[in-house]
């Protein structure tokens, strides 16, 4: 894979914002395990995007599904890593989300931990991974031209290489600390919301009362337990 700094491929309608190393490729197996295995050697925020995946991953060992060049497939490098590494992925997905909204005008939001949600169905899933180093990758798929059954896209509002330029300039103009987690916070649709927890060894349900500033869900169970919940799948229940 030749890189090139900065490099634009001949299709991409738009130039990248400064500050981020961004490569196209057209097909690899999964941007995210392409930056895992040459995190030692690429520069701190390092960029790929592709136009296809043929092994796309979810979290779990779960797959991503895209057809070539319909929508968002990138990920990030970040060598320079916070005390909470959470926070990357927590940046990263609002700068999804004032993307969607710059580019598309349509109003998307959070589902704990890391899915983009719009009009209540998935638009965007996030796998953060850590490499051997320290250093992270943060993978998102975006849906912009395709979504599998009961998800959701942009339907062409927007090309992929736009949506991904707006956010890597959203990614820069996010505030930090107590602004950052409040801003978490408010678009974090999960929050007020009945919830079932799919937990490593179990489930809770209840409602999701709030985020803790370093990313875990406060969920109250139906019998007045606090639960703190650092690691897990979340159903939003309908409330009837
Ligand atoms: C995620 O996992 O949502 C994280 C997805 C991260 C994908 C990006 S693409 C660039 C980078 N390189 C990679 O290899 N991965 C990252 P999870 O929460 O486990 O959700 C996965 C589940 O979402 C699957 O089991 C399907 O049920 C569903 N799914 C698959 N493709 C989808 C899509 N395009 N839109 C909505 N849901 C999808």
């Amino acid at each position: 894979m030749d890189r090139d700094d900065h490099a634009r491929s001949p299709g991409d309608p738009v130039g990248w914002p400064g500050g981020w190393n961004v490569e196209h490729v057209a097909e690899t197996g999964s941007t995210n395990a392409d930056l895992l295995a040459a995190a030692d050697r690429l520069p701190d925020r390092s960029v790929l995007v592709a136009d296809h995946q043929t092994a796309g991953r979810g979290r779990l060992d779960r797959t991503w599904e895209a057809p070539p060049g319909a929508n968002l497939l990138v990920s990030i490098l970040f060598r320079d890593v916070p005390a909470d590494p959470g926070e990357l992925t927590r940046r990263v997905g609002l700068a999804a989300v004032d993307a969607v909204g710059r580019t598309t005008g349509r109003g998307a939001g959070l589902k704990w931990p890391n899915d983009v949600l719009l009009d209540g169905r998935k638009l965007g899933g996030i796998l953060a991974q850590r490499a051997a180093s320290g250093a992270v990758v943060v993978g998102l798929g975006l849906n912009v031209g395709w979504a599998p059954q009961g998800a959701a896209a942009l339907d062409g509002a927007a090309s992929p290489a736009e949506v991904l330029a707006e956010l890597l300039s959203a990614y820069d103009r996010l505030p930090d600390g107590a602004e950052l987690h409040e801003r978490y916070r408010r678009t974090l649709v999960t929050i007020g919301q009945r919830v079932r927890v799919e937990l490593p060894g179990g489930e809770v349900r209840g409602t999701a009362l709030d985020v803790a500033p370093d990313g875990a869900l406060m969920v109250l169970d139906e019998c007045a337990v606090t639960h703190r919940v650092d690691v897990g799948d979340v159903v939003h229940l309908r409330t009837l």
